[in-house]
Formats: C-alpha cells, structure tokens, sequence
C-alpha cells in the first residue's frame, strides 16, 4: 500500500486506547480503554488525532464506538488528583462537532458524564436498548464541565435536563429515544450496535443529512425563567441540603438560557467552566470523590477474590415475615428472584404479605413500576407456615426477633430442614454469629446479612463473617447483595458490628446530655444541621421507642425505658420523645417529656446546666470516631473507608464530609483526639477513652479513612 493509500484509508492504531478502522466507506473510531473506557489522556490524545484522521480520509462518515463493556462512563476521575495532563477535551469534542462528515455516536453500556458529553458533540447518537444516558457528576460534588450543562437542555429541554444532573441518575434508551437524546434505537444486542450504527452514518452520507450542532439549538431553552428556575429550587431544596454542587448546576443552566438569547454559546461555556472550577478540588468535591472509591474497595474482600465460588442463588427464604422480613424479600422480588416467606401463623403471613403489597402499589401510584409488576412481584412470593418450605432455598435469611436462644433454636430447625452447601444468614443487628453459628452442624455456611430498615430502601448491608464463615458464604453474600442493589460491607463479630456498635457510643452521649440539660430537639437539631437526615431521638422515635424493650424486665432506668412505660412508641403511636401530628406527621417537641427527663435527672442528682450547641456536636460525633477506630483496630472492618461507607449509607451521614473516618483526618487527628482525651477526662466512660490506634495514628500523622487492618 502506497503512503497515499494509507492516509486515504487512515487505519490503524491512533493512541494506546483508540485506533481507527474502516467498514467499507465509514471510518470507525474505537475506544478500548478498559475497564470502563474513561476519557484518558490518550483517549482524549486518540479522539483528537483520530478525528483528524477520519475526516482527512476518504470515508464518507465516522461513527465514534467502544471496546468493551460500555460506551465512555466519564473522565478518569483518578486524574481529577493529580496536575492537569493535556489535551484538553475540548479539541476532539470541536472536531466532532465541526466536522464535514456526519459523526455518528454508537453507545452500548453506560454513556455517563464526559462520556456523554462527547456523544452530545456527535451529530446523531444512536443506541443499543440496554444503554443508559447520565451525567453523574453531582454525585462527586462536581458538575459536567465538557459543555454538559450547556448542551443537555438544548436537547431535553431545561427541566429535565437538571433532573437529570442534579439527581445524577441514568435514563434508559427509549427515554433517551423519547426526549431526543438519541436518534434511533439499532437493536438489543452488542452485535446489533456496530452494523445500525455503520448503516445510520452510511445513511447520512448518501442522503447528504444536515449534521446538526446541539449548540446551535436554543428553542428548546425559551420560554423556561426565573419562575421556573424557582420552583426547580423549591423542589429538590430538601433532598440536596448542604450539597453545593446542585445550586452550580442551576447556575449553569441559567447561563445556558440567559446566553442562548443573544446566540453566544461560547459565553455559556465559559461560565460552566469558571463554575466548574470552583467545585473542582473543593472540600465536598474530595470527599464524594474518596467515597466514589472507598464504596468499591468495599466490594473487595482480600483473601476471597472474585473467582471465589459461590452458591447459585434460584431461591430465597426468609423467616419472618414482618417489617424486616417483608421488606427484605422485596430486595430479592424486585430482580426476579423468588422467596419462600415463612411466618408461625397464617395471619402474621397475611398481614406481612399485604403489607408488601402495599409497598409495591404506593410505589406504582407514584409511577416507579407498573401496576404489572406489582403482580409479578408478587407471584415471586410464596407465603407459608412451615419451615419445611425452606428444604428448595438456596440461601436462608432469618429475620425473627433479636433473642440469642429463639435464633439459635431457629437454626437449630435449619441445620436439618436447609439442603447441604445452603448458605444460612442471620439479619441479626448486633448478636454474636458465631454463637448463633455453634447452633448448626455447619457453621461455614452460617453469615451474618445484617440489612437497614427499611430494608426495601436502604442501601446498606453489613455482611458480618464469623470465625468459621467459609469464602464461599462471603462470596455468595457480598455479591448478591451487591445485585440486589445494596452496598455491602463486610466486617467481624463483635456486638452491634460496624454500624450499631458506632451509634450506641453515640447514643450515650445523647441520653447523657438530656440529663444535663439538653432537650432532644436541641440535640437533633444540632446532628440535623451537621447534615444527618435527623438527630438521634427523632431516629428512634421513627424506628419504634419500643424496639429491643422488654415490658417485663423494664425498670425505668433510662429516659427511653421510662418514655416506653409511659406507652409512649414513637411516630407509630404518635407520641415519643416528640409529639407527632397524625395527619403529616410534622414533630412538636412534648413540654411533658422535658418535665420527665428533668425528674429522671434530679432522682439521678444530675446538675442541669446550658449544654452548647458545640458541645453537642463533639459529644455526638467524636464517640462514633473514636468507636470507629476501635472497631478498625480489633480488624472488626477492614479499612477506615468500609467504615465511612457503613455511616454514610445506613445513617445518613452526610456524603459531601466523606463519613466519620475522613471527617476525622480532614479536621486533624490530633486535634480529635485532644477532645476526646478532654472528655475522657471529664466525663470518663469506656467509650471516651481514647482509642490505641487513634493515638497511633495522630502521633505518626497518619491516616484513619486510609487505614488497613
Ligand atoms: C466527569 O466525567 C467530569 C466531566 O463532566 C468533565 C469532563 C472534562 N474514573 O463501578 P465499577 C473504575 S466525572 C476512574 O466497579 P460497574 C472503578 O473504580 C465522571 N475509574 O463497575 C473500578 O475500578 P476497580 C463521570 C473509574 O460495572 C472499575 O472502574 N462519570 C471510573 O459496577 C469498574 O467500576 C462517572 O461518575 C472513572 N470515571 O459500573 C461514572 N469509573 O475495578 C463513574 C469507574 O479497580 N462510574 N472506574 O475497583 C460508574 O458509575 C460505574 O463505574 C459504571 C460501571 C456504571 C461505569
């Protein structure tokens, strides 16, 4: 072949992660970058140099693909830490955009962030049905900064453009298809994707299609103002509290509207940039970026590697059929895995089952699933009396009441009706799995699956391994969790494990201070301005004061005992350590309950004073550090991030401070520990004294959240 053929052709390697190749007349640019082809450098390099050569040679269309299991997810975020590597992005979006051939985007997997940043830049972006479309950016405190924000409402209008970047969440092709994003869908399967893709821009080539620019679009950005904008605020207020890169997000999209009227698309651009710039490096955005990847370290068990073999998963039972139960099921439900739920008396199955369906159709009412799907769901439970049912189930899950002889009895029952290899889990909260384990003739195949309640929604599961956990338990019930949809985080035995065993610290203080002085509101609202969803005694009062209360050993000595007696059960009887208003359940703090805590504290001898909001803050969050490292240094979870990622999915702690460990060395380690040292003194009490590693660590300037065991 001739030097002129070559160029005519352009075929061949461009960068180490892109190379160009022909299908007749169309040129493909393709991206194989694994594992999920982000924008490298050289990827970045490749898009520039291979756009340059596509378009010099003799093909009459381009169509831009991956390798692999997706189309680009985004920029490599592990570049965001380190300088600035050239080229930019821009260059090769330009090329794209300003080319004299139609670009065609072929995407399959997940087409997120600047990946879909560079698809936008494309003239017409074809898909497989399985694709998803996001750009995800707010969930690493940043915002798309590739012209996102600048283009998406261009294509889908202002409204759902900002749903989309402020929630981070992925649409679906026929969505996609549906609201313009992409042109046409070219099949279901990978195959189908490089042919309808090669057949689209072969397509554009005869027919000699207009190649059309978002960034010339702007009728889609008329009409949406300051009022819109408003009540776009209004309306995402309370579930963005204390994040700051939804408010820049806006801003963006205002920039985008206000410098569409006077065609100046670039001005938009640059305000994107200039906004994007004061996210980037910015303390929220560090830590949502730490817990991007502390939530996958999480998934990686070091002595059970991913060939680890695991039991097949065909059915799930559950035993118990109440909220825990009910709602645990619907987990397995919701992605086609059928459940045998056993409960000891026809009604209690009757009543966890409507309760289930209940759920579902409260979901359907608000357009989360069909009215079908309820149905099929459904289908997939099958309820029963008899623990017998239990002899087809892959993996058991009990979920009865938090008593150590009841659960050993009910293992007891498994260990002869379950099939060999089975895998028995315990939703025990905080009971010791080994000695529930010692119940069984296997005590490999016993786990702990320790789900949040309410386990249909929340994404936490401490998946606890006991001494004889065989890997395959572990295995088999960190990745089904992970399908289910959970964070699974895997740690040791001890009372309450990871989570639990944090919060009672936490909970101690916070009865302490009641005693001294402080109302539950004033402590709530002190953990609710730090970022929780709520403060400790609006949390119990929600999970139910009566939770772990036992009538008949009750002896009013604490507040919460003494507020159960009373009959107080929290919001489901309306009253707690709050009174809630039964239609909107809104809290009204009880000038009763004050009286109680201030008799309790004067039979105790407790001298009230002014407890300060600061001191509220220390004392509620520096014990769940301290506990935390504690639990890092017996080897109870793995590293400092598993715990992090544990607080920030089962107790709200808030995302954009990275969760206690990182929260922690961002403050200073030496710092926290002279406050807990000053409690320690002062108040005293197991939990403030000061953890060894802790000490460690603050001396040797070392680390919590990058701490291994
Ligand atoms: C952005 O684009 C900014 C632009 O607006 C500005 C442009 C100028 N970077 O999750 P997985 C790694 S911001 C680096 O287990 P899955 C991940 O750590 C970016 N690494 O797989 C893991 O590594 P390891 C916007 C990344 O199949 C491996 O890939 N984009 C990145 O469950 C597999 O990941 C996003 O935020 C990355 N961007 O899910 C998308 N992404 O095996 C973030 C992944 O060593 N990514 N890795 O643990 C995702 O949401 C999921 O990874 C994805 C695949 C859905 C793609």
């Amino acid at each position: 072949m001739t030097q002129q053929d070559q160029s005519q052709t352009a075929e061949g390697q461009i960068t180490e992660s892109v190379r160009l190749e022909r299908r007749d007349d169309v040129a493909l640019l393709i991206v194989n970058n694994p594992p999920v082809n982000v924008l490298s450098y050289h990827v970045r390099q490749g898009l520039i140099d291979g756009m340059a050569a596509a378009e010099s040679s003799d093909a009459s269309a381009i169509v831009l693909i991956c390798d692999g299991r997706t189309f680009i997810a985004g920029a490599d975020i592990t570049e965001f830490s380190q300088p600035p590597k050239p080229p930019a992005l821009v260059p090769g979006q330009e090329a794209m955009e300003n080319c004299s051939k139609p670009v065609v985007a072929a995407i399959h997997g997940t087409s997120l962030g600047g990946g879909l940043e560079v698809a936008l830049c494309a003239h017409f972006r074809v898909a497989i049905s399985s694709a998803q479309f996001g750009l995800p950016e707010v969930k690493l405190g940043l915002l798309p900064g590739g012209g996102g924000t600048q283009r998406l409402p261009r294509i889908t209008g202002p409204q759902r453009a900002l749903e989309m970047m402020v929630s981070g969440d992925p649409i679906g092709a026929s969505e996609a298809l549906e609201c313009g994003l992409i042109n046409e869908i070219v099949g279901d399967s990978l195959a189908d994707l490089e042919a309808g893709a090669v057949a689209f821009a072969r397509r554009a080539a005869a027919e000699n299609m207009p190649r059309p620019r978002i960034r010339d679009r702007n009728e889609r950005l008329e009409g949406f103002g300051t009022e819109q904008f408003a009540a776009f605020r209004a309306s995402i207020a309370r579930r963005t509290r204390g994040f700051e890169a939804p408010e820049r997000i806006i801003r963006c999209v205002e920039a985008a509207v206000s410098t569409a009227a006077s065609g100046d698309f670039e001005a938009g651009l640059a305000a994107e940039a200039r906004i994007f710039g004061e996210l980037m490096g910015s303390s929220q955005a560090n830590a949502q970026q730490y817990y991007f990847f502390a939530e996958r370290a999480a998934q990686k068990v070091p002595d059970v590697p991913r060939d680890t073999s695991q039991v097949d998963i065909a059915r799930v039972g559950i035993l118990g059929a109440g909220t825990m139960g009910g709602g645990i099921a619907m987990n397995f439900a919701n992605i086609g895995i059928p459940v045998t739920l056993v409960e000891r008396d026809e009604a209690s199955l009757e009543r966890g089952l409507a309760v289930v369906r209940r759920n579902y159709e409260r979901t359907a009412a608000r357009g989360g699933i069909s009215s079908d799907d309820v149905q099929t769901r459904m289908d997939l439970l099958r309820g029963s009396t008899d623990m017998g049912d239990f002899a087809d189930c892959d993996l058991m899950i009990e979920a009865v009441f938090e008593n150590m002889s009841l659960k050993k009895d009910v293992f007891a029952q498994l260990d002869d009706i379950c099939k060999p290899g089975a895998v028995l889990a315990t939703n025990t909260s905080a009971l010791n799995v080994n000695e529930i384990a010692s119940a069984t003739s296997r005590p490999q195949d016993v786990v702990g699956m320790h789900f949040f309640s309410p386990a249909n929604v929340m994404r936490m599961l401490e998946v606890v391994r006991g001494d004889a956990t065989s890997r395959t338990a572990i295995a088999t019930a960190m990745s089904i969790g992970k399908r289910i949809g959970k964070t699974p985080v895997l740690c040791g035995v001890c009372h309450g494990f990871i989570g639990n065993r944090m919060l009672f610290m936490r909970g101690v203080e916070a009865d302490q201070m009641l005693l001294e002085g402080a109302t539950p509101a004033q402590v709530d609202k002190v953990v609710y301005d730090f970022g929780f969803p709520m403060g400790p005694f609006a949390m119990r009062d929600l999970a139910g004061l009566d939770v772990g209360w036992n009538p008949d050993t009750s002896s009013s000595s604490t507040v919460r005992e003494v507020l159960c007696e009373s009959g107080r059960r929290g919001q489901k009887n309306g009253r707690g350590y709050y009174i809630y208003d039964p239609d909107t359940r809104a809290s009204t703090p009880d000038p009763e309950v004050t009286q109680m805590i201030r008799d309790f504290a004067s039979e105790r001898g407790v001298t009230l004073r002014e407890v300060t909001d600061a001191e509220i803050g220390e004392r509620c969050l520096y014990p769940i550090v301290n506990e935390g490292a504690k639990i890092l240094d017996e080897g109870i979870a793995l590293r400092g991030s598993d715990v992090d990622v544990t607080w920030i999915n089962g107790y709200g702690w808030p995302m954009y401070t990275g969760g206690p460990m990182y929260w922690a060395d961002e403050i200073g380690l030496g710092e926290v520990l002279d406050r807990i040292r000053h409690y320690d003194q002062t108040l005293g009490g197991d939990h403030w004294t000061p953890s060894p590693l802790l000490e460690r660590l603050a001396a040797e300037g070392g680390s919590l959240a990058r701490y291994e065991s």
